[in-house]
């Protein structure tokens, strides 16, 4: 196993150079997607440390999602998942999305809750004097693996309470008849840093694709305004165009 200048590499506690070292080694296809990770006592007869320092290293890769454990067969380069193509023509929940590949969906909050708005949540919800705004911060994951964080403001005229929030946002608000049928929505490109990178288990620097949504009732009000930041290396957006008159 090619562990290169592990001893010279940077500074920091021996488990977070061994960690980079086995990171590199799995970005430069030195140990291969899907490969099992040597036994732990060889890898730390290998790079002449202890073995809680291998276990501390290798539980920080589980925990970003490049290693996984498997119950009674070892440790394992994980498979990165294929690409996730999202139309850009329909109006679709990130659950419907997931569920339309087959993928588990699971999402960690980041923040559920009524809050005072910022001015800008005043205006583009239009709000009134007095009303508060839902906020929904959540890291959305498909598979067990981070896609996703997205965090929404939704007039608490239609979301009163937050936490009735358990899995889907917009199955929540069809309950209400206040499931968006109409959105615009911005895509731009750029690279993740911390604490995004590290909640999205990306380097810092990667590319992402940064999304704002506006979504609205058909009587004209918004209900939603999203900003997402999705993993370049997991998503595309795809739009079917056709010549105007
Ligand atoms: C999508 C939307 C997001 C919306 C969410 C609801 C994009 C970029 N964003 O992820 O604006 O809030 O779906 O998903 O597509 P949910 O119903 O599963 O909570």
């Amino acid at each position: 196993l090619p562990l290169d200048g592990l001893q010279s590499a940077g500074t920091g506690p021996l488990y977070r150079k061994l960690r980079q070292s086995l990171e590199d080694a799995i970005r430069t296809g030195k140990l291969g997607h899907g490969d099992a990770l040597p036994a732990e006592r060889d890898l730390a007869d290998y790079a002449q440390v202890s073995r809680v320092t291998v276990r501390k290293a290798v539980d920080d890769l589980v925990k970003d999602g490049l290693l996984t454990r498997k119950h009674g067969s070892g440790t394992f380069v994980v498979k990165p998942m294929s690409r996730v193509e999202q139309p850009l023509t329909r109006l679709t929940s990130f659950t419907e999305d997931m569920a339309r590949r087959g993928l588990v969906t699971r999402s960690e909050w980041l923040e559920r809750g009524l809050f005072h708005p910022s001015p800008e949540e005043m205006m583009m919800l239009g709000l009134a004097p007095g009303e508060k705004v839902a906020r929904l911060g959540r890291l959305r994951l498909g598979n067990d693996m981070p896609l996703a964080i997205e965090r929404a403001s939704i007039s608490a005229n239609f979301l009163p309470d937050p936490s009735a929030v358990t899995n889907s946002l917009y199955a929540e608000l069809g309950k209400k008849d206040a499931r968006p049928v109409r959105a615009i929505q911005r895509i731009s490109a750029c690279n993740m840093k911390n604490p995004d990178a590290g909640l999205l288990a990306v380097p810092v620097g990667s590319a992402g694709l940064s999304i704002e949504r506006v979504s609205y009732l058909a009587s004209g009000r918004v209900v939603e305004l999203t900003r997402s930041l999705y993993r370049g290396d997991a998503y595309d957006f795809v739009a079917e165009l056709s010549l105007g008159e």
